[in-house]
C-alpha cells in the first residue's frame, strides 16, 4: 500500500539511546538508578524504553516497551550543576508535574544534540 504522510501527523522528533535517572518524583527525592534507555521524543512528550543490553536489534520493534513517558509542557532543561552527577555531559530536565530526570551520554555531542532538542521542545509548547 502506499504510505501517505497526515500533515497533521508529527513524526518523532529525535531518538536513541541514552544513560537515564530519576532525581525527583512528584518533588520527592528519588535513589538514583542509572539505566541505558532508548529516548523517544515525540512531540511534547519524552519516552524512555529500556535497553536490553544497550543494543539495538529491537529498534522500533515491539520489544521497545516504554518505562516512563513525561510531559515537557512547562518544564525546563538546564546542563546539570556538578553536585547532581559526577559524570560528564549530564542534562537536567525538570517537568511540570515534579519529575527531574537527568540524561547523559559519555559522546557530549549527542548530549549537545538533545539539550538543543528538548529546549526547542519546551519553547515550541510554552503556551499549550
Ligand atoms: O548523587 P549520588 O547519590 O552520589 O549518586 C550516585 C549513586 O546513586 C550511586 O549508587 P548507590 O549509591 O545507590 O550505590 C550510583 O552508582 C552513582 O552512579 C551515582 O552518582 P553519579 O555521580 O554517577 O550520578
Amino acid at each position: 500500500s502506499v504510505y501517505v504522510q497526515d500533515p497533521n501527523d508529527k513524526p518523532s522528533e529525535k531518538c536513541g539511546l541514552l544513560n537515564v535517572t530519576k532525581i525527583t518524583e512528584h518533588g520527592k527525592k528519588v535513589r538514583k538508578n542509572w539505566t541505558s534507555s532508548w529516548t523517544v521524543l515525540q512531540g511534547s512528550t519524552l519516552l524512555f524504553a529500556k535497553g536490553q543490553g544497550g543494543g539495538t536489534s529491537w529498534f522500533g520493534g515491539a520489544q521497545s516497551k516504554p518505562e516512563f513517558t513525561v510531559d515537557l509542557r512547562g518544564g525546563s532543561v538546564e546542563w546539570a550543576s556538578k553536585d547532581k552527577s559526577s559524570k560528564k555531559h549530564v542534562v537536567e530536565v525538570k517537568t511540570r508535574q515534579g519529575t527531574e530526570l537527568l540524561i547523559q551520554s559519555d559522546n557530549d555531542g549527542v548530549v549537545s544534540d538533545w539539550y538543543r532538542a528538548l529546549q526547542d521542545t519546551i519553547s515550541t509548547h510554552a503556551w499549550e
